[in-house]
């Protein structure tokens, strides 16, 4: 049996692997950092058994209080684990926030990433451990082509960007040095029902949900013209494992090769609750309208601009749909935008998720 080490077990992306590599038969464990309040509502379909009635091996998912900026805590963990795959998905994973917290998020998405490489090469693990490194479009940033492969040259834009290039290329560093399996997923960005909820595709699902139940009047957003890749976050954490299961270490960028505007998602979430949008105006005075009611339910608020925006991202995924023999249109834009709705629909109907977001 195979064992994994996830960090981020907890966020969107590691509550999905943990259930994909359970399925696939690994003993998996999964590092949770200490919290005054619950923090594993995502795991919740391992760890109750009657929801999750296909994930029989409970006995092999483990829990460890941890974290990646403690490198003593880490080193502990992986010697005593001695894991074959080691995901490292732990991150302070919010570009607008890592603004307000740069060095915060150097501390975890760079120092973290190296505290990792770092307890596997003094442990002698170089030869049996694979990592993963949840490496990021936000590279990209500023962008030099169109669309962005693994050729592409970085122009990070924000504190989180540049923290994750340090991760990218320390990842590099020890494969080059050390001759470790040890490689660099660039996913675009991609979303479920279990995005956080200040992401832009969730804020919006949760706010067309509840808007359309009027418990909430109106949406506030920032840039409506940026575009992105958009894919489903359940069919990128297969390829988060298919990247280590090739035979050579290398770096793959995982994208759907589709771009959408923020503004085309706002339309399509609503019209999934059967309000119609109609937008009036421009820049910050740009107003979404109830088209049956003449009701303004979307407006721009410039305290969700960023300091320095990342205006597009557009992924070619071709090594990944060659190499690894991956499917990234397996949920299409339009699928993506209906589950997270519906599930939204469902969550606001049971009174739940209807609490007041700081940001
Ligand atoms: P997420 O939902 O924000 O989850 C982040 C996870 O990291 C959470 O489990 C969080 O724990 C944990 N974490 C934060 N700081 C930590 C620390 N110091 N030590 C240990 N754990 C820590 O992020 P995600 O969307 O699942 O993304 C997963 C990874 O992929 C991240 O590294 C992200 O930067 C990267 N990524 C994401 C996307 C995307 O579109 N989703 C695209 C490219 C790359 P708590 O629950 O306790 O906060
Ligand atoms: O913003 C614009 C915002 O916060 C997307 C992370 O997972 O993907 C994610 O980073 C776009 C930006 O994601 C609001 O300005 C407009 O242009 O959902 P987001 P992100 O910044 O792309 C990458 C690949 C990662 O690696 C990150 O970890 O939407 N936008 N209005 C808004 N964004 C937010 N959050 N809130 C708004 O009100």
């Amino acid at each position: 049996m195979k064992k994994a080490l996830i960090t981020g077990v907890t966020g969107q992306d590691g509550s999905y692997l943990a259930e994909f590599l359970l399925e696939k038969g690994y003993e998996v464990h999964g590092v949770i950092r200490r919290s005054s309040s619950y923090n594993q509502e995502r795991l919740e379909d391992i760890m109750s058994a009657e929801e999750a009635e296909a994930i029989q091996n409970n006995e092999n998912f483990h829990l460890h209080y941890g974290d990646v900026t403690d490198a003593l805590n880490v080193t502990r963990l992986i010697g005593e684990i001695k894991p074959d795959e080691i995901y490292n998905l732990a991150a302070q994973s919010h570009v607008r926030v890592s603004f307000d917290m740069p060095g915060y998020t150097l501390d975890v998405d760079a120092k973290g990433t190296l505290n990792i490489l770092e307890a596997v090469r003094i442990l002698g693990l170089t030869e049996k451990t694979r990592v993963y490194q949840a490496s990021t479009s936000e590279l990209f940033g500023k962008v030099q082509e169109v669309p962005q492969s693994e050729t592409t040259p970085f122009y990070p834009r924000s504190p989180y960007g540049v923290a994750k290039i340090y991760g990218f290329w320390i990842t590099k560093n020890y494969r080059e040095s050390y001759n470790m399996f040890a490689v660099n997923g660039i996913l675009f960005n991609h979303e479920s029902e279990r995005r956080g909820e200040t992401f832009v595709t969730r804020k919006i699902t949760l706010a067309a949900a509840r808007i359309a139940q009027q418990k909430q009047d109106k949406l506030y957003l920032g840039n409506l013209d940026s575009l992105r890749d958009w894919g489903y976050a359940k069919d990128y954490v297969e390829c988060m494992w298919l990247i280590l299961q090739h035979d050579k270490p290398e770096d793959f960028v995982i994208a759907t090769g589709e771009m959408h505007s923020v503004r085309e998602f706002v339309e399509l979430a609503f019209k999934h609750v059967d309000i119609e949008i109609e937008w009036q105006g421009e820049g910050v005075e740009e107003k979404g309208i109830n088209k049956a009611t003449g009701e303004v339910i979307v407006e721009v608020d410039p305290k969700f601009f960023r300091p320095a925006e990342v205006e597009q991202l557009l992924g070619n995924p071709e090594k990944s749909k060659t190499l690894l023999n991956w499917n990234p249109t397996k949920t299409s834009f339009e699928d993506l935008v209906k589950v997270m709705v519906e599930s939204d629909t469902e969550k606001v109907g049971k009174e739940l998720f209807n609490r007041k977001m700081f940001d």
